[in-house]
């Protein structure tokens, strides 16, 4: 069986939630990615991890998402036919775990933006964040126009991603409320049970 490694309030919730989406079946577990056990999944010890009875368990969010898209293809959950298809789906995943997600680091983990120990110069660091985030967050609005997915108007494992670091914005000055097509596809999201079960459960 899959079995979903993860932290409550992560980017592993997007794998979870995908799992709900794809009616496969799947177990979960709740790691501390301090803990040198987990290491033993993923050696740079982040979530998620999927372990699908293999040599050695999958790492990196955007791939797992993929890969469980396209375990169950009647579920229409990744990229359409075609390569330019492809290649939007690729585009959009890519922004997302290669732009989005980095421009949040500095505001969770500053001191690894600083070589300095001085609390002010690491709040520095953290300061610096909401300005990529907010550059991000215009063209992840920009991508969702008018829809309430980020891919081809429909829903795909893309919208999970996007609605995980979407929540991660609500401690900045500017969330994703002021986002008004990010807005839309949040608060389209938080009414989907698959959503409200993998929240729920993933704080118990
Ligand atoms: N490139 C990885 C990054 C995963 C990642 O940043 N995970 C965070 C949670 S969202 C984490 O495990 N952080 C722990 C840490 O940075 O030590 C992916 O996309 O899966």
């Amino acid at each position: 069986m899959l079995k979903l490694y993860y932290a409550p309030g992560t980017c592993s919730l997007a794998c979870w939630i995908a799992l709900e989406w794809s009616g496969l079946e799947y177990e979960t577990v709740r790691v501390n990615y301090n803990d040198p056990e987990y290491r033993k999944i993923n050696p740079l010890g982040m979530v998620p991890a999927l372990e699908i009875g293999a040599d050695r368990p999958m790492t990196q969010a955007g791939a797992i998402l993929q890969y469980i898209a396209n375990l169950v293809p009647e579920k229409d959950l990744g990229a359409n036919e075609g390569l330019e298809n492809i290649f939007e789906f690729d585009e959009t995943a890519l922004f997302l775990s290669a732009d989005i997600h980095p421009s949040f680091w500095p505001f969770f983990n500053p001191q690894r933006y600083t070589i300095s120990e001085n609390s002010d110069t690491i709040e520095m660091a953290r300061k610096s964040a909401p300005a990529r985030i907010d550059a991000n967050f215009k063209h992840l609005d920009d991508i969702i126009g008018d829809s309430n997915h980020l891919y081809q108007n429909k829903r795909t494992v893309l919208d999970a991603l996007a609605f995980i670091f979407a929540t991660w914005t609500k401690n900045l000055e500017k969330t994703y409320k002021d986002y008004p097509n990010v807005k839309r596809m949040v608060e389209h999201l938080k009414e989907d049970p698959a959503v409200q079960k993998v929240l729920t459960e993933s704080n118990e």
